[in-house]
């Protein structure tokens, strides 16, 4: 068995990923460890804790991280302060947990020469102009704009040097936007289903034309782990699934006609200050060098069966979120948003 330990294990994404690899990936025997922030949730993984060990602390913790470490073949590191609209109100805890925690676990890494990756994002490139044709590629110049997303250009940084300066055995991986089933309903698309399910309207931040490259959480972590498996040490990889033809507008319209309400039935909001226009992926080298492919495409929008599946979980499993509604709308009304 291989030892893989998982930071963020509670968040969106590491959840799924949790999931994702109890049950395609028996050769792993995997540890968890998350300090349960407001976006951690330890009943996403309440199905499969007799499969893991859960350890709840902090990634900044050095002599947790240099024991937990230790004892472990693979770090994949998923913790982080994730969301734009919080770096805005409060930056702090993303240098702590994104930089801070971030070399934490580079010098434990270095110190018991074990293999990492490290988990990031599109955002650390900035943004494209609305009319710009051009994607981002492993070797787009980083130019970030929110707290949030300069503090991980700052860790991944961090990771590149630590692979050059020290030899570290490590790999990078930028996604695009994931959505999918376990993400937290401060996040765009969630939000907007929960919205509802709960019988209020939409919110759309301006004039909805901006771009993500949206991709399912399943597909992301399928790229993940052919990175482990197939990837080359102290490369970067892109990920994402070539949804940038879809603009938030398009999404929430999406939303509406799919949960039986008007495809207008969504309100404008006030815009995110600095809000990024435009994110576009090229992930030819992860789809050429590894043979990844994302299983989640059509031809309309390249989103319908995910957003039906994720729209399915949101409705099942209303007691995951519904406690939190009230106060995530509430922040956001401070902001008119
Ligand atoms: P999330 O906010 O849902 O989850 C983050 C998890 O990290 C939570 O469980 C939280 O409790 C934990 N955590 C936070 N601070 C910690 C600390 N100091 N010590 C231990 N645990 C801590 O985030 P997510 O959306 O799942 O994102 C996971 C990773 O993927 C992040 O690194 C993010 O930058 C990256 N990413 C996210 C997206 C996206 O669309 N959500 C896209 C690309 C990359
Ligand atoms: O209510 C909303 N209305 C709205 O129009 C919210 C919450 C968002 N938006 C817009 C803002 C963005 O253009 O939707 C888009 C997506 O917003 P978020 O879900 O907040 O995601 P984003 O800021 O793009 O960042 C996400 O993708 C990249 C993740 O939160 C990051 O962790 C990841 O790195």
């Amino acid at each position: 068995m291989t030892k893989l330990l998982i930071t963020g294990g509670a968040g969106f994404i590491g959840s799924n990923f949790v999931h994702y690899t109890v049950k395609n990936k028996p050769e792993y025997e995997i540890t968890v460890i998350d300090k349960l922030t407001y976006a951690g949730n330890k009943d996403s993984l309440a199905t499969i804790l007799d499969k893991i060990t859960f350890v709840e602390g902090d990634i900044c913790d050095r002599e947790l991280m240099d024991t937990l470490i230790k004892d472990t073949d693979i770090v994949v590191h998923f913790a982080a302060e994730s969301h734009n609209d919080n770096s805005l109100r409060e930056p702090w805890p993303f240098v702590e947990t994104n930089i801070i925690g971030t070399y934490t676990i580079l010098e434990a890494v270095r110190a018991h020469g074990k293999r990492l990756h490290h988990i990031s994002t599109d955002e650390v490139f900035g943004d494209l102009e609305l009319d710009d044709p051009n994607r981002f590629t492993e070797s787009t110049p980083y130019n970030p704009s929110s707290p949030y997303s300069s503090t991980k250009a700052g860790s991944d940084m961090l990771v590149r040097a630590w692979i050059r300066s020290f030899g570290i055995n490590a790999t990078i991986s930028n996604c695009s936007n994931n959505y999918g089933p376990y993400q937290h309903i401060e996040k765009f698309i969630p939000r907007q289903i929960t919205n509802i399910l709960s019988d209020i309207k939409p919110k759309l931040y301006g004039t909805g034309e901006q771009v993500r490259d949206w991709i399912h959480v399943d597909d992301h972590n399928a790229a993940v782990h052919l990175i482990l498996e197939k990837g080359t040490l102290g490369e970067t990889y892109i990920i994402g699934a070539d949804n940038d033809h879809v603009n938030n507008k398009m999404v929430i319209e999406l939303i509406c006609e799919l949960m039986g309400k008007g495809k207008d039935w969504y309100e404008h909001v006030n815009d995110r200050p600095g809000h990024d226009l435009r994110y576009a992926m090229d992930s030819s080298k992860l789809r050429t060098e590894l043979g990844w492919e994302p299983r989640y495409t059509d031809n309309q929008t390249g989103m319908r069966d995910g957003l039906l599946q994720t729209i399915e979980w949101y409705t099942n499993n209303q007691s995951w979120w519904k406690a939190d509604k009230d106060s995530v709308e509430a922040s956001y009304a401070k902001q008119g948003q």
